[in-house]
Parts: structure tokens; C-alpha cells; sequence
């Protein structure tokens, strides 16, 4: 490795969430690193996989009920999309706004510049009168530039992002977002609901084994970007439903003791046989705790839509 690849690994943006994780006791790695280009194919396969009903039942939700959920939100309307990736769902919103208004603009907000340009050669092309205003950031820059704008907004977080978060880091989350918001400004959240274990383990490890690959896809980003030696068969994906919190718990079971080298940080890192790196949660919620951490963000739920079984929900929140 020349000095320059060792500088280049060195400022790598995941080395000190990695150095961190994998130092502590017990080990954990933040799910935001699942999302290199890697990882976001792999969840784009996962969102098509059967046993993972979330994608596919928002998406039904959002078919059934835009109209009013748009209604609701108000007249004249700035669309902004947290996380809007492909904005494959968002296209049923912006038809039913344009119903009601001649011209939209929208801004989704996403940290992969690819997948934002892939929504916008399909979005031009399908709608005039939808002025696109692609907005390459994280949520927290993206959202102070939309703050700019005085037009009245309908703020679209979906897919159930909110529920990687810890209860009370949730709502701080919201609180940011309301920040960038007016009073009276609507936001449309979507969870994902408890139900039977028998159905949340297969959302979450699946028959074909892409979310194993998803999950291991951090160790092979580390290998690639840290210059790590993990051994991908040498662990397991395990996911746990965890009732008590109701989420589901991600890890990684190292399958011997082992020793793991990363390079690009002088690290050596031991694993114990059995032993599991938390790697992510995805909190399950009930109308109870989405309207508890939708106050703790500073806004008022006002109407709810599900689907027929109630495995998935989508929630108009006003701006207080
Ligand atoms: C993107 C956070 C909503 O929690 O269901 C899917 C991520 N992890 N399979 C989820 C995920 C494993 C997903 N979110």
C-alpha cells in the first residue's frame, strides 16, 4: 500500500465510527454504514424480497390513500422527501398533487447522489409541472436549506427509517425536522407495526439470505475501505425479536474465536466464539408510541391509514 492509499484509508468517513465500535464492550456498529453503493443494491433486493412486507405494503397504502393524505396536508404545497433514494413511493403523492395544483416542486433530500439522478431521469420525463430541486446531503444539511423556503411543506419521511432509532433519539430527530418546518406545516410518517414474531424474523432473514448478505455487507465495506481481513463466513446473521422493546435486534455471531485485523487503523480486534456485534435495531410501533415520540418532535398526529391486516402504517403529523 502506498502512502497515499494509507492516507486516503486514514480519512475514510466510517474509520471512527468503526474504531469506536469495534472497540467497545459489547461490540456494535451503526446501521448507517450499510449504505455504501453495495448496501444499497442489497436493500433495493431486500425491499423486493416476499418475507419483506414493508416496502410493498407502504407502497399499497400510499396507492389507496394519497388522495386524502394529500388533502389533508393542504393547499399549495413544497414536497420534501427525507431519504428519498429513488422516490419510487413518492410518485402515487406527486400525482395527487398535481390533481390539485399546477406546479410542485419537490425536493428529495438523499446522501447518494446516484440514486438521486435515477429519480429525477424518471420523474422529468413522467411529470411536467413537477419542478425537482435534488438536494445531495444528510438530514441535517438538507434540512436547513429547505428551512429557506416560505412555502407551506409536506414533509415525507418514510419506509420506517424513524424506527433505527432509540425512542428518545427519534424524537430528537423529529424535533430537527420540525425545526426546518413552519406551524402548520404537515409531515407523513411511516411505520412499521408490532405483529406476530412469526412474521417480523422472516422480514428480517430471509429464505435467500440477502439480509445476511446486507448485514455482512458492513464487514466486506470495512475489508474494503480499512483494509480489514474479516472472514464473512466466519460469522453469522442473527435476528432477534426483542419484546420488551419491541424491535428487532441485528447482529453479527462470530463462529470461533478469531482475530481481526484493520489495517488502516493498527487494530486487532479479538472475537470470542459466540460472540454477537450489534450491528442494528428496527423498533416496531403502536399508535400509542408513534404519537409519543411524534410529541416529543414538537408535532400533533392528526390522521392514521394502515393497511387491511394493520402491518404497516402512514401518519399525517401537523407542525405545532
Ligand atoms: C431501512 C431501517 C427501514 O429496519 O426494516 C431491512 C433496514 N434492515 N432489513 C428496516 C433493514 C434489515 C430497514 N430500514
Amino acid at each position: 500500500m502506498s502512502a497515499y492509499e494509507r492516507a486516503e484509508r486514514a480519512v475514510s468517513p466510517i474509520a471512527e465510527d468503526v474504531l469506536s465500535g469495534l472497540t467497545r464492550t459489547p461490540k456494535a456498529l451503526p446501521p448507517k454504514l450499510f449504505y455504501d453503493a453495495e448496501g444499497s443494491q442489497l436493500f433495493e433486493l431486500i425491499t423486493e424480497l416476499p418475507e419483506y412486507y414493508l416496502t410493498r405494503t407502504e407502497a399499497s397504502i400510499l396507492e389507496q390513500f394519497a388522495g386524502e393524505m394529500v388533502e389533508a396536508a393542504g393547499d399549495e404545497i413544497t414536497l420534501v422527501e427525507l431519504g428519498a433514494g429513488t422516490a419510487t413511493k413518492t410518485r402515487t403523492v406527486i400525482r395527487e398533487l398535481l390533481k390539485r395544483q399546477r406546479r410542485v416542486n419537490f425536493y428529495p433530500i438523499d446522501v447518494s447522489r446516484s440514486a438521486l439522478e435515477d429519480a429525477a431521469r424518471s420523474l422529468n420525463g413522467d411529470f411536467p409541472g413537477l419542478a425537482l430541486h435534488p438536494v445531495v446531503a444528510d438530514y441535517c444539511a438538507g434540512l436547513e436549506e429547505i428551512a429557506k423556503s416560505a412555502s407551506r411543506k409536506l414533509v415525507l419521511y418514510l419506509g420506517s427509517s424513524i424506527g433505527n432509532f432509540e425512542p428518545m433519539q427519534a424524537g430528537a430527530v423529529l424535533h430537527s425536522v420540525r425545526n426546518s418546518m413552519r406551524p402548520g406545516d404537515a409531515l407523513l410518517l411511516g411505520t412499521d407495526l408490532v405483529k406476530s414474531e412469526k412474521v417480523l424474523i422472516p422480514a428480517y432473514d430471509d429464505a435467500q439470505g440477502v439480509t445476511a448478505r446486507f448485514n455482512k455487507n458492513i464487514l466486506a465495506r470495512i475489508n474494503r475501505e480499512l483494509g480489514g481481513d474479516f472472514d464473512l463466513e466466519a460469522f453469522k446473521h442473527v435476528a432477534v425479536w426483542n419484546p420488551k422493546s419491541s424491535r428487532i435486534e441485528i447482529y453479527l455471531e462470530s463462529l470461533r474465536e478469531q482475530v481481526v485485523i484493520i489495517e488502516a487503523l493498527g487494530l486487532r480486534v479479538h472475537f470470542g466464539g459466540g460472540e454477537r456485534m450489534h450491528t442494528e435495531n428496527s423498533y416496531k410501533f403502536t399508535p400509542h408510541t408513534v404519537r409519543s415520540i411524534l410529541n416529543m418532535g414538537g408535532f400533533e398526529m392528526e390522521r392514521s391509514w394502515t393497511d387491511r391486516r394493520e402491518w404497516f402504517a402512514l401518519h399525517l403529523a401537523r407542525a405545532r
